[in-house]
């Protein structure tokens, strides 16, 4: 899926990203990580979707994607029954003869999100042939304040591509692709597989393992796709090492799939699109957040960017820095103390607190003509959160 913006179903290489041999290493390896479950979605209580947990995306207007359905959260587009989740695409046609659907898609944003982890789903798909586009996907959880693609967005499962209904593998090709932002500009990357035998009517397990290093899906333990996002290799890729949430839809028709009227949609309808549980489980790295887990609000704070710049001319100029800080969820932290380290051209301890925005704007007194510094937070404090360090995306910065 994608977040709100056009482009293409077809995976794409972005210039920040190259290839390496991780993938198959890390299937080898994947086998034998168990950790512990942190959180998990069984579906087995109440009748609809637990909303302390999921929040429904409504309505039409194709999102981003010329999508044909209506989201609805309407019993009949997405209920909880036997364990299981269904999300149903149905069909109605009018009197005149003309064709429309509903569906359903959900979240959770704000309300449970993460951060490094491995995600488990066990989920059964529909006969999607041609033009549904079922989606085990995440969002970063800062989408609504940056938009897409900078939030990024990792997409576990997508079936129904163009391709694969062209290749006449329409329930049989697995689709994982990543979107972000790269130079101001869209970048993506993807990966499928193709099974040997139809996956509708049966239920898989859909997995990404997300470590700081590299994300990587499988289904039933097969290999996908595996990106590798250290910075070394994915640059300007923050967009994976910050919190995302988790989504649940079945589309109809859409980009994705190359079919752009009602009347070239021959899946059988309705359509159940079935999920029996979702996981996240511990890889050592993984941080939970959100108010399902945390009982609202948010609970720990991280420095997110330092911004170095200098304030005055000759041989007055003074160090200055605009320090960012956010919490679990990526949403601006005001009101935190600050202390950080000059060192370099400006000798100076500073401190501050963040403005309404999250942003500490840290000046030194000393003045020196010339202006080569380092800056590194020494301290973060705000009642009632807790500060960590291992969070941030950077400690230091240099001018
Ligand atoms: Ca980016
Ligand atoms: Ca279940």
């Amino acid at each position: 899926m994608n977040g709100n913006t056009d482009r293409s179903g077809a995976p794409r290489r972005a210039a920040g990203w190259r290839a390496t041999a991780l993938g198959p290493a890390l299937a080898m390896l994947s086998g034998s990580v168990f950790g512990q479950v942190l959180w998990s979605e069984e579906f087995n209580t109440g009748s609809a979707p637990d909303p302390v947990i999921w929040t429904h995306d409504l309505g039409a207007g194709g999102w981003g994607n010329s999508e044909l359905q209506t989201y609805t959260d309407a019993p009949e587009n997405a209920r909880v029954e036997g364990g299981q989740l269904i999300i149903t695409a149905r069909e109605t046609v009018s009197r005149g003869g003309r064709r429309s659907f509903t569906s359903a898609r959900i979240k959770t944003q704000d309300k449970l999100t993460f951060k490094y982890a491995t995600i488990e789903a066990r989920i059964q798909v529909p006969n999607l042939r041609d033009g549904l586009w079922p989606a085990f996907w995440t969002l970063g959880n800062n989408f609504s304040q940056v938009g897409w693609p900078d939030c990024g967005e990792i997409d576990v499962l997508e079936m129904g591509s163009a391709a694969a209904i062209a290749a006449g593998l329409t329930n049989r090709r697995v689709q994982s692709t990543a979107h972000w932002e790269h130079n101001n500009g869209y970048a993506g990357y993807g990966l499928h597989r193709d099974m040997p035998t139809d996956l509708n009517g049966g239920f898989h397990v859909y997995r990404l393992e997300w470590t700081p290093d590299s994300l990587s899906t499988y289904i039933d333990g097969q290999w996908i796709w595996t990106m590798d996002i250290r910075p070394s290799a994915c640059t300007d890729c923050e967009e994976f090492h910050q919190p995302h949430f988790l989504l649940l839809n079945m589309a109809v028709g859409g980009s994705f799939t190359g079919l752009y009227r009602a009347n070239e949609i021959t899946a059988p309808f309705p359509a159940e699109y079935r999920i029996d549980y979702i996981r996240v489980i511990d890889n050592g790295h993984t941080v939970l957040g959100g108010s399902a887990v945390s009982g609202g609000g948010s609970s720990s704070a991280h420095i997110s960017a330092i911004t170095p710049s200098v304030s005055g001319g000759g041989p007055n100029k003074r160090a200055v820095a605009a320090i960012t800080v956010r919490d679990e969820l990526g949403a601006p932290v005001s009101g935190a103390s600050l202390t950080a380290s000059f060192s370099g051209s400006h000798n100076e301890v500073v401190s501050g607190a963040t403005d309404a925005s999250g942003i500490a704007h840290l000046s030194t007194t000393v003045k020196n003509s010339t202006a080569a510094f380092k800056v590194c937070v020494d301290a973060l404090s705000k009642p009632g959160l807790t500060y960590q360090p291992t969070q941030n995306i950077e400690t230091c910065d240099v001018y």
